[in-house]
């Protein structure tokens, strides 16, 4: 059948000139709240439509092919109010739409015509997971980024830090203040160029538990990373690509650790460097005190890293050995300083120079003792690290900050280990899942379980908020296997990628309308601009950037609109290594349900 009502202007220039709207055009009155990136042919697919009024009737939707031949007609749900803004939209439902392809949907609201493309295809979240994962390459200090690795984003390697000073908090007998160490690599954290040990182990936690819940997958997952290729060819490989690329910032962690056992809390400058290049910066660099907090994470990633890479000692020898000992000594010294913080107000007090970068502060470690006893019993299986385990944590999403929850996934995936503990830990993650499953269907005007009440806006919500329940919706499917926690995965990805309530696809180099100018130096200070791949922080109705030259919120926005897609915007449009490793976890999590392991190279 022929669409008849091909004259409208966005629908031909799309359909007859075969553009596809990629790229950073702007559409700010975009009416249809879309997946920008694709949907698998089977998944449930809606999409939101703005109407005018409360009252509006539901909208007619139609969808073409490319040929302009109509595959799809129907109508539009009654209209509902957005729990957070009051705005009324309406949800169309077109799951029957399931044949591969690209194809553009148009609504007829009655007073205008809008539309948007769609895509269907096998893979969708392929090229996604790719992209999330290689943006950790690009944010790896110290080396050069090259070609055919860089695709397109080549630059000097900048912060040798083979030269860094003991900071006077961080001093000791054997290494006084202005001691000189060496502690290159690692990741820059996020849109700022330091090294933070609270979130690299935390995010090096996520890292290696998606690996162990996909090690099929990412076994034969290429990243075109310098690793990927040994002796001219991939298939040399001695270890999968997203472990060889997490290993670059493990050895990074592995110095940080002081000779009795105490990890650094951060390696920084003073204050936060100007939006240049890496090869530009030129401000001392520092470790800061050691810290409990920091001491711990240490000490779970490297016993979670010990256990992961245990298979891959031909690749990193005595890597193993070296990460177990590691571990143990640093959990060691957190025994004997349980309660040491980073207060950075308080350390400017008595320290010069002041440091006055990123704080990552956390005042309460017990969840932090949890996940290191975890992982260390996990690893050595010695009993006394599971008598320190403290189970008494109510359920709550992980975050840099509070991280009992990745140990108690760690149970509920080895019942073995402690059935009646992970059935308890099990039973109330699933219990929390009732309301959010409830509320994508019965509130939602996203049809997400994610993003119906104001609080769930905040610094970092796209991951800490939404990609995060996106992981757990994917672990409560591994462990029933009921289909209702992988449809609300997917919803919460689609919530990233563009059906939410600004309409961006929240993924850089993604969608048709992605985020184009986050807080990211990298890109910034690059000729060639925005790198693809990162996640942004999203919207922020705190605004703590809003004292900040350039940042400008606009009056009386919404909670779920609080966002801004301006390179000033710290507090809403950020990147960061934390919040990246949710993006691919969720991606690659859903990817490797598309495909047997055999096709995940495909
Ligand atoms: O977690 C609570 C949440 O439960 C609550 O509902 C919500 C509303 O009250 O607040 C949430 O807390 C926020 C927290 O981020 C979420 O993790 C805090 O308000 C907010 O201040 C805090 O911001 C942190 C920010 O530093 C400021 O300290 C971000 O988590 C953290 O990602 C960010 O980290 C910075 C580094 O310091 C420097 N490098 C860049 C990096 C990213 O912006
Ligand atoms: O660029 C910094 C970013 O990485 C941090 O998350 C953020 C909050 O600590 O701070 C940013 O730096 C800003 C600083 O805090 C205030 N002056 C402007 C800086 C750059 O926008």
């Amino acid at each position: 059948m022929k669409h008849h009502r091909l004259p409208y202007p966005l629908v031909c220039a799309a359909v007859v000139t075969g553009i596809i709207l990629t790229g950073c055009s702007s559409q700010p009155n975009l009416q249809v709240r879309i997946n920008q990136v694709g949907f698998r042919p089977a998944q449930e697919k809606t999409a939101t439509i703005d109407v005018l009024s409360p009252e509006a009737e539901p909208c007619d939707v139609t969808i073409i092919n490319t040929a302009g031949d109509t595959v799809w007609q129907g109508c539009a749900s009654t209209t509902k109010l957005n729990p957070v803004s009051g705005k009324p939209r309406q949800i169309v439902d077109f799951s029957d739409l399931n044949e591969a392809g690209e194809y553009t949907l148009i609504v007829d609201n009655k007073i205008s015509i809008v539309n948007c493309q769609l895509s269907i295809t096998d893979r969708p979240y392929r090229e996604l997971t790719r992209k999330a994962l290689r943006a950790f390459y690009y944010q790896r200090a110290s080396m050069d980024i090259v070609e055919p690795y860089a695709e397109g984003y080549e630059r000097k390697g900048g912060h040798p830090d083979d030269h860094v000073l003991v900071h006077a908090s961080a001093a000791t007998d054997e290494r006084p203040e202005g001691t000189v160490i060496s502690c290159p690599g690692g990741w820059y954290d996020a849109g700022d160029y330091n090294k933070y040990i609270v979130n690299s182990g935390f995010t090096m936690g996520v890292w290696l538990m998606a690996y162990e819940l996909n090690k099929p997958y990412f076994d034969t997952l290429c990243l075109n990373i310098p690793e990927s290729i040994v002796n001219g060819k991939s298939s040399n490989r001695k270890c999968p690509d997203m472990l060889a690329e997490a290993m670059y910032n493990l050895r990074w962690m592995l110095m940080m650790q002081d000779t009795d056992g105490g990890v650094y809390h951060k390696l920084t400058e003073p204050d936060f460097e100007g939006f240049i290049r890496p090869d530009e910066c030129s401000k001392p660099r520092y470790v800061v005190m050691k810290t409990t907090a920091a001491t711990l994470d240490f000490a779970a990633a490297m016993a979670l890293a010990a256990r992961v890479y245990a298979p891959f000692e031909e690749a990193y020898p005595g890597f193993v050995a070296q990460a177990t000992e590691a571990a143990k000594r640093a959990y060691a010294w957190a025994q004997a300083n349980p309660a040491v913080y980073y207060d950075q107000p308080a350390l400017n007090e008595q320290f010069s120079p002041a440091i006055t970068t990123g704080a990552y502060d956390d005042f309460e470690v017990r969840d932090e003792f949890f996940w290191a006893a975890t992982e260390l019993y996990m690893l050595t299986k010695d009993r006394t690290y599971k008598a320190e385990r403290l189970p008494t944590f109510k359920y709550n999403h992980a975050v840099w900050g509070r991280v009992s929850q990745l140990a108690d996934l760690e149970w509920m995936m080895h019942p073995e280990e402690d059935g009646r503990f992970a059935m308890i830990r099990e039973a109330e993650m699933l219990a929390y899942m009732r309301y959010d499953i409830r509320d994508a269907e019965k509130k939602s005007v996203h049809r997400s379980p994610y993003g119906n009440d104001e609080r769930d806006f905040y610094w970092g919500c796209n991951s800490e908020g939404c990609c995060w329940r996106g992981i757990e919706f994917l672990y409560a499917y591994r462990l029933t296997g009921e289909e209702k926690y992988r449809i609300n995965a997917e919803r919460c990805l689609n919530y990233i990628l563009g059906q939410n309530a600004t309409g961006y696809c929240y993924v850089t180099g993604f969608g048709t309308k992605p985020a184009c100018h986050p807080h990211h130096r990298l890109s910034y200070s690059h000729p060639k601009g925005t790198h693809p791949g990162f996640l942004v922080g999203g919207p922020n109705p705190m605004k703590q950037d809003a004292e900040t030259d350039g940042v400008r919120y606009p009056k009386d926005v919404p909670a779920d609109e609080c966002y801004l897609d301006r390179q000033p915007s710290y507090a809403s449009n950020e990147v960061t290594i934390n919040w990246n490793v949710t993006l691919f976890a969720l991606t690659a999590g859903l990817d490797a349900l598309c495909c047997t392991p055999a096709e995940s190279e495909r």
